[in-house]
């Protein structure tokens, strides 16, 4: 059996099968990224909720795994050399589990690269504009309702990266083409959550991106998709 001892946030939050990868998150558009990538690949592995706040990813426990306290984070007693390894950073984890199982990446190097690209584009654009988008247009609306600037300001930013993205996907199935891979479940998660979570369908003109929405749609048919939509549950 392996021996997690050395991560302080098993003690927190303990692992029933030590043997097999640890989840640490919640069902966010950052978080499910790693439950859906785990069931696409069929990997075994025990999901832990961590909740907002010092209870949870402010805990001393979370921040011994990841220092930056937020979800996703994983332990794979499986890694490196047979060796127990740490991982946060949603796009870290997914090219981890991607190079790990030989899945989810092109083998190609040329391809391979490209696909890299696309998850840095999600990692550096999408995911932090949406979500600025996101706190001003619904969470802080109270606070800047007598500026517009801020909303608008991650507002149009997202709506131009929304026109990449349909430029990229006008003749595509999926970022890469014919094959679904890390491209595609770091970026999809956005643009739904931007609607599930923020109501910002219309303010970011979803009717105006064909394209976008057409790949949504084939991005949520997926049974690995809609079932690492859900994970981890509310206990
Ligand atoms: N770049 C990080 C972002 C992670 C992130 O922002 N996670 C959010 C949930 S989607 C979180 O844990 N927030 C808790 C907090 O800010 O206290 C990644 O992709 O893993």
């Amino acid at each position: 059996m392996a021996d997690l001892s050395s991560f302080p946030i098993t003690q927190k939050w303990p692992a029933k099968n030590p043997d097999i990868i640890q989840l640490y998150s919640l069902p966010t558009p950052n978080g499910v990224k790693v439950s859906i990538a785990l069931e696409e690949l069929g990997l075994a592995y025990e999901a832990h909720r961590i909740e907002f706040g010092p209870e949870g990813v402010k805990s001393p426990e979370f921040v011994s795994l990841n220092p930056n306290g937020r979800i996703p984070a994983i332990i794979d007693p499986n890694g490196p050399d047979g060796k127990p390894i740490g991982l946060f950073e949603s796009g870290a984890i997914l090219v981890y589990l991607a190079e790990k199982t030989g899945k989810l990446i092109p083998a190609d190097p040329a391809a391979r690269y490209e696909t890299l690209c696309w998850v840095m584009f999600q990692m550096s654009g999408v995911g932090p504009m949406f979500g600025q988008f996101g706190h001003f247009h619904k969470f802080a609306a109270d606070k800047v309702a007598n500026n517009p600037y801020p909303a608008e300001r991650y507002r149009d930013e997202s709506k131009r990266l929304l026109s990449i993205l349909d430029a990229r996907l006008k003749d595509r199935q999926f970022i890469m083409g014919d094959d679904y891979t890390i491209a595609d479940i770091t970026t999809f998660p956005w643009i739904r959550g931007a609607d599930v979570f923020y109501g910002g369908r219309e303010a970011l003109d979803y009717a105006g991106f064909p394209a976008v929405m057409a790949w949504l749609e084939r991005c949520l048919a997926r049974p690995a998709v809609q079932k690492g939509l859900e994970i981890p549950a509310k206990a």
